[in-house]
């Protein structure tokens, strides 16, 4: 039998849905119940009745929806996906550097462990990281930003205001150069360039838009530009296509793609529906901690 009708057969048997980030593999995004950025897939995932989640993306992902739905079986299909960005801060460092700014508030980007979460005041995404900071702290608190510097860079100069900041980055953000726009701009006259807050500021620099993976999707479904040049992990020229029929859309460098995003094979895909593995726990004090600090950044979100 096909891969993919054994894996639909297996996720009806199992009550299971299939999510995939938008930087998956194009086949893994083909079978997927949701295609999204990582909290929108978790919302939806708590949403349903599936009693199984399969989880196509990155560890940390995987965490969050299982604290969005503690009482669903949460799958994911390589347990050595993780984020080099999040292994980047460990808890016990960010307690150092809580100690070391006493009364500071603590806000996380969500590519952080359950463990650094359950350390911080509230979680934000690339989408809505300005909102949260304008939001969910006064004029004069002193704001720790972990783990991504240039996310935290971005913001600050939307914001008008100083973070105390962690020196973690995307491995895969930072292989995109300002020469590439530069390159490309050349190459594609006219086509708007659209990158990733996660790109450092020489490059966010030299864009007309700076945008989540999300926020690209909205923004470009709306635009009346008819082609673009993407600033983020390659994946998500996939589902950009497939959306957007009529419009063009370039990588600005083909070498960001994100090694752990494509350890997940629809091989994996379906072992994991046959074997229940490998499942994603958190422990209780954690999950309590950690949920907490996720929901009160979802109290921002409309
Ligand atoms: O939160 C996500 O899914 C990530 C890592 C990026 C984005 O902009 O959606
Ligand atoms: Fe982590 Fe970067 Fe890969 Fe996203 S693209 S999972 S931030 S290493």
């Amino acid at each position: 039998m096909e891969l993919v009708e054994k894996i639909n057969r297996l996720r009806k048997e199992k009550n299971a849905v299939i999510l995939a980030h938008n930087y998956q593999l194009p086949e893994v995004q083909d079978i997927a119940d949701y295609v999204g950025d990582s909290l929108g897939l978790s919302i939806q995932a708590s949403k349903t009745t599936a009693d199984v989640i399969v989880f196509c993306g990155v560890y940390f992902m995987a965490e969050t929806a299982k604290i969005l739905s503690p009482e669903k079986i949460v799958l994911i299909p390589d347990r050595k996906a993780g984020c080099p960005m999040a292994d980047m801060i460990t808890a016990a460092e960010l307690r150092k550097l809580k100690a070391e700014h006493q009364g500071a508030k603590v806000l996380c980007y969500v590519n952080t462990t359950a463990e650094v979460k359950a350390e911080c005041d509230v979680c934000c995404t690339s989408g809505n990281a300005e909102r949260i900071v304008r939001e969910a702290f006064q004029k004069d608190d002193k704001i720790i930003f972990v783990p991504d510097q240039y996310l935290a860079h971005y913001i600050s100069t939307k914001v008008g205001r100083d973070f105390i900041f962690w020196k973690g980055y995307c491995p895969t953000h930072v292989k995109i150069l300002p020469e590439d726009i530069v390159r490309k701009r050349e190459l594609y006259q006219g086509a708007e360039v659209i990158v990733h807050p996660e790109c450092p500021p020489s490059v966010t620099a030299l864009a007309d838009q700076v945008l989540s993976t999300e926020g690209m999707f909205n923004y470009i479904k709306a635009s009346p530009a008819g082609e673009f040049i993407i600033g983020t992990e390659t994946g998500i020229l996939h589902r950009l296509k497939k959306e957007n029929p009529g419009k063009l859309f370039h990588p600005v460098s083909e070498r960001a793609t994100c090694p752990n995003m494509k350890l997940t094979t629809l091989e994996k895909v379906l072992w994991s529906l046959e074997e229940m593995g490998f499942e994603v726990t958190v422990p209780q004090d954690i999950m309590n901690r950690a949920s907490a600090c996720l929901k009160r950044m979802m109290d921002y979100k409309q």
